[in-house]
């Protein structure tokens, strides 16, 4: 019975998001400032990888925009260099890092968010994140296989969750 409760907690508060490092913060050199921010916000790396992109998985990914004008420039942009693509998990984290990495337009982004701090156009924002709880999970399993992603304690989570955020 604890159990079962303990099991729907965590099936509650934790939550899992999909950040891709695009094509522009590769070429800028932004990798490693990016993985810093959220390391810093106290989320837990979970799965990480280098790929490239193909038509059929953007069009999968970003479904929502196919009928767009600035579809087709996406498209090219994000198959213009491999990304880094990586899953991370926190409590109730999917919106958490919506507002750390700022909003679609970086010029509207607020200061401290990473598109408001490293980028200017829209086209060229350095990040997607997921931005729901239920895109989350979809997007993540999108891109990762169960064998990609690691389940493991994090030292330092006494320090950042009280106990009802982390069981
Ligand atoms: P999001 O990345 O903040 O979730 P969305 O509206 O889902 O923003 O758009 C997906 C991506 O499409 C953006 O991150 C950006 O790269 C690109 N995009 C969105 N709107 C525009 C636009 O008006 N011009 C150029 N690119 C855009
Ligand atoms: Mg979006």
């Amino acid at each position: 019975m604890l159990e079962s409760i303990i099991i729907a907690v965590i099936i509650k508060g934790m939550e899992r998001t999909l950040i891709i490092v695009k094509p522009d913060a590769i070429q800028r050199n932004l990798i490693g400032i990016i993985i810093t921010r959220l390391e810093q916000k106290g989320l837990k790396l979970i799965g990480m990888k280098m790929a490239s992109l193909d038509e059929a998985i953007l069009r999968t990914h970003y479904s929502e925009h196919l009928d767009k004008d600035f579809y087709s420039g996406l498209e090219q942009f994000m198959k213009s260099s491999p990304v880094i693509l990586m899953a991370w998990e926190g409590y109730q984290c999917v919106n958490s890092v919506r507002t750390l990495v700022g909003a679609t337009n970086p010029r509207e982004a607020a200061p401290g968010s990473i598109r408001g701090d490293l980028a200017i156009g829209t086209g060229r924002n350095l990040i997607h994140a997921s931005d729901s709880k239920k895109t989350g999970e979809t997007e993540v399993a999108n891109f990762f296989d169960d064998h990609e992603l690691f389940n493991y304690d994090k030292t330092e989570y006494s320090h950042i969750y009280e106990d009802f955020e982390r069981f």
